[in-house]
């Protein structure tokens, strides 16, 4: 018998825990959170734990498929890039480029492989069609972030480990584990802040489980966020508690806040959130009064229609208290892999237009909302083909009956991906990665989102086997397709070719750390690593801010340096970051982008307009939910139904429904028919469907989930509401009727 530990990062969700792998005779025993991880500290959930039995889930497909007649058959590798090569080529020919689309889904964010390799590959595509679930979700952040601070990657994170006071709104890190705020263990963290003394706030029309657990609770009504949070500013000048701090003489724009916050007062916003003058001017005083403060939006506030809006405003409140870039506020995690200084490049949405609904791009893509309209509307430039990798927009993404019907009228689909699922079963050649312990990992999105700044590079726990690519190697593959090469080239001459273009430009660069070193000498360094991705990742390193610069500064971090801590390594307390951390123009945070003050006026004659009737829905995630892909793992999905229509009980009175009857729910585009739950978490007129659901659609490969399939709330979403700045969906606050079923 034969045993071993490894460590590796979870890279399922955000908080990116450090877990601890037993293996016996080479099979996972065990899995538990790594006590020695610096970060996460052993804290692991229920789903960290089920990375063995995902590896070993027989449904996962390990080697890829072509659909012939119908059927998904297997084929080998040469096969299945073969087809690839020949019928997209064959699109391009006869359609152009505009008629290639690509997907990216959510666990790219999870996976530096795929950070190198989707850009690349969505470049080779040639077409305006782009889309990803950042669409779906954090666009409107990227959106403010890249107004305010000139870089769409630059976002301040709470420093929820040091806070006096923090706001939550629109977010259940108790489930989610936090987002676009990485932090192992949210729930033992807010404990800690109310152990030594600090307060939590929630706003949320659910009394979740964040707020149950918290100080305050404020339910809001759906989709106006952005207005209270434009009452706060309010309150904030007429009370003059503005207090800029050491910030002042780096922001510009406060005149303008002042102006456009005028038409906001508690008065005029109380009526469409549903919150009371005193309420509102409570929390302004305890924001600006409070020692150190945060206030932090998520998903409840992005997925709306003021998105960009509401993400812009909880920034805006953090510089207007004082609180931007200070210990306890909201501050820029700084990753080991980026350099002290971003480059000004000036941040500008729309270079292009859709074709269909002329949507403006956004960081070199499309939102999802509008990839039907582009798949099925006829003429010029319509899409044909679709490439998806990592994404299941058939259960993501607005409208999914309408998504459903326009995937079956393509020409011609690929995946990448390692299940049969809702959107994959279309594919015409299916592309599996390998599985997560097959795989190194490095966060390079997430070590930048972080609460701490912290490093970690782990090995794959096994080996691939051996005629398994790498899933760099088939995005690599595909990138080659699309450029023109033929379909048995040799995927890592090709990223080598890549890795000593970057390298060449690093030494051109100046002021870079290697300006002027010889490119040879470098990449020879960087050829300690046998796998390429490991090569760019040494070269990201080496060249930033605490890097060792290849020698010139022999104190500093290498990628060999960090694989030799296998716990991770803890690199301190987020410092701050202003003036080096902004890519303005001017060099100053810019407190009021115009795009967003014009859409202010949008916002005040939409609080003018009378108050919904009837109920909305919003969304709900649990813990041993992640998107829609863990269900098919059986003990993520045993116990009592989840997929249930949750309801305030006075709601469901009036509606003659009772609990664990059946409910229909219709909205502008579709309905479904689900269990009902009473609940009094609800707030009333608010009624919340978990998303992710859905399963057991002919021709999936899900053999757990299929028998606990559940329902599908985005059919229920309209792809028509969107947040214009950032052209994110709208998956929140749809108004829904309900009826006994
Ligand atoms: N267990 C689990 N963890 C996950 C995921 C998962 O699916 N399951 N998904 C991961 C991903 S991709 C992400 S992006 C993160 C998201 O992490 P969170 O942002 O924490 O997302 P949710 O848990 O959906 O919480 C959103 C909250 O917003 C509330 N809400 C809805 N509408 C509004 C509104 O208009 N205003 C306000 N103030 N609140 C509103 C909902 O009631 C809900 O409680 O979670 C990540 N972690
Ligand atoms: N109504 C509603 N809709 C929502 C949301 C909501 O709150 N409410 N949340 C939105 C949010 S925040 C997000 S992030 C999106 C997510 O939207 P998507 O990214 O479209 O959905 P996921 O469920 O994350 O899809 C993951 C896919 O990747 C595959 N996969 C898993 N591991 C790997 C891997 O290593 N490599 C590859 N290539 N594939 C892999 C899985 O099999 C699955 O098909 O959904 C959004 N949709
Ligand atoms: S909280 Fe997230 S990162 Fe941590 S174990 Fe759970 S799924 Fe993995
Ligand atoms: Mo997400």
């Amino acid at each position: 018998m034969s045993e071993r530990v490894a460590f590796r990062t979870c890279p399922l969700c955000e908080a990116t825990c450090g877990l601890e792998i037993r293996l016996v005779d080479e099979a996972v025993e065990v899995i538990r959170g790594d006590r020695e991880n610096p970060f996460s500290k052993g804290f692991v959930c229920p789903k960290g734990s089920v990375l063995g039995r995902l590896h070993n889930d027989p449904d996962r497909v390990r080697t890829p498929l072509i659909r012939r007649n119908g059927t998904h058959v297997e084929a080998t590798w040469e096969e299945a890039f073969a087809e690839i090569h020949h019928r997209l080529g064959e699109i391009k020919n006869q359609h152009g480029s505009q008629a290639l689309s690509l997907y990216i889904g959510n666990p790219n964010a999870h996976s530096f492989q795929n950070n190198l390799a989707i850009r690349p590959l969505a470049k080779a595509l040639g077409s305006p069609n782009i889309f990803s679930a950042s669409t779906l979700d954090q666009m409107p952040k990227h959106v403010s972030a890249g107004h305010m601070f000139g870089s769409p990657s630059t976002i301040p994170v709470p420093d929820i480990d040091r806070t006096d006071l923090l706001v939550i709104l629109g977010a259940n890190p108790y489930e989610s584990n936090g987002s676009l705020a990485t932090a192992p263990d949210w729930p033992g963290r807010l404990e800690a802040l109310r152990e030594r003394g600090g307060r939590v706030v929630v706003v949320d029309p659910r009394r979740t489980k964040t707020a149950e657990n918290a100080d305050q609770h404020i339910p809001i009504v759906p989709g106006t966020d952005a207005a209270l949070l434009m009452a706060i500013i309010n309150v904030l000048f007429d009370e003059s508690l503005v207090d800029l701090g050491r910030l002042d003489g780096h922001v510009a724009g406060v005149d303008e806040i002042a102006a456009g916050a005028l038409a906001f007062s508690p008065e005029a916003v109380a009526s469409s959130t549903g919150i009371d003058t005193d309420t509102v001017r409570g929390l302004a005083r305890d924001i600006a009064l409070a020692e150190r403060a945060a206030v932090y939006g998520r998903i409840g506030t992005h997925t709306v229609e003021f998105g960009t809006v509401a993400s812009w405003a909880v920034d805006v409140i953090a510089a207007l208290t004082g609180n931007l870039d200070e210990p306890g506020g909201m501050m820029f995690p700084h990753g080991l892999h980026q350099p002290v200084k971003k480059r000004v490049r000036g941040f500008t949405t729309g270079r292009w237009r859709s074709r269909v609904r002329d949507l403006p791009e956004v960081l070199g893509e499309l939102p999802v909302s509008t990839m039907i309209d582009e798949m099925t509307e006829p003429g010029d430039g319509r899409i044909r083909a679709l490439i998806t990798v990592g994404g299941n927009p058939v259960l993501t993404s607005p409208d999914s009956e309408s998504l459903n019907e326009a995937l079956d009228s393509l020409e011609f689909t690929v995946s990448v991906d390692p299940y049969l699922n809702e959107t994959t079963r279309h594919a015409d050649v299916l592309l599996p990665p390998p599985s997560a312990l097959e795989k190194s990992h490095y966060d390079i999105a997430f070590t930048t989102l972080s609460v701490r700044n912290y490093a970690m590079w782990s090995a794959p726990v096994y080996a691939r086997p051996d005629d398994h690519p790498s899933e760099f190697e088939i995005l690599v593959m595909l990138t080659a397709i699309l450029s023109g090469a033929p379909a048995d080239s040799e995927p890592n001459v090709l990223a080598e070719a890549t890795l000593a273009g970057q390298v060449g430009s690093a030494v051109a660069q100046p002021g870079s750390p290697v300006e002027g070193r010889d490119p040879a000498e470098i990449l020879e360094a960087l050829a300690v690593h046998p796998e390429v991705p490991e090569r760019f990742l040494d070269l990201m390193i080496r060249t930033a801010a605490r890097g060792d610069g290849f020698g010139a500064n022999p104190e500093g971090w290498t990628l060999e340096r960090l694989q030799r801590h296998e716990h991770g390594v803890d690199l301190g307390p987020l410092e701050p970051r202003i003036p080096d951390v902004l890519a303005t123009p001017t060099g100053k945070v810019e407190l009021a982008p115009e795009p967003i003050i014009s859409d202010l006026a949008r916002l005040s004659t939409e609080l003018g307009e009378a108050r919904r009737e009837g109920l909305v829905l919003v969304g709900r995630r649990e813990l041993r939910s992640n998107n829609s892909w863990l269900h098919n793992i059986e003990v993520l999905v045993k116990g009592r139904n989840r997929c249930t229509l949750r309801l305030h009980p006075d709601d469901a009175r009036q509606l003659s429904l009772t609990d664990g009857s059946m409910a229909t729910v219709a909205s502008s585009v579709g309905e479904v028919t689900v269990e009902v739950e009473l609940n009094d978490e609800m707030m009333a007129g608010v009624v919340s469907l978990p998303y992710g659901w859905g399963h057991g659609q002919t021709g999936s490969r899900l053999n757990v989930a299929s028998k606990r399939p559940g329902v599908n709330t985005n059919v229920l979403t309209d792809r028509t509401r969107i947040d214009p700045l950032s052209g994110n969906a709208v998956l929140n606050g749809i108004p829904v009727e309900v009826v006994p079923a």
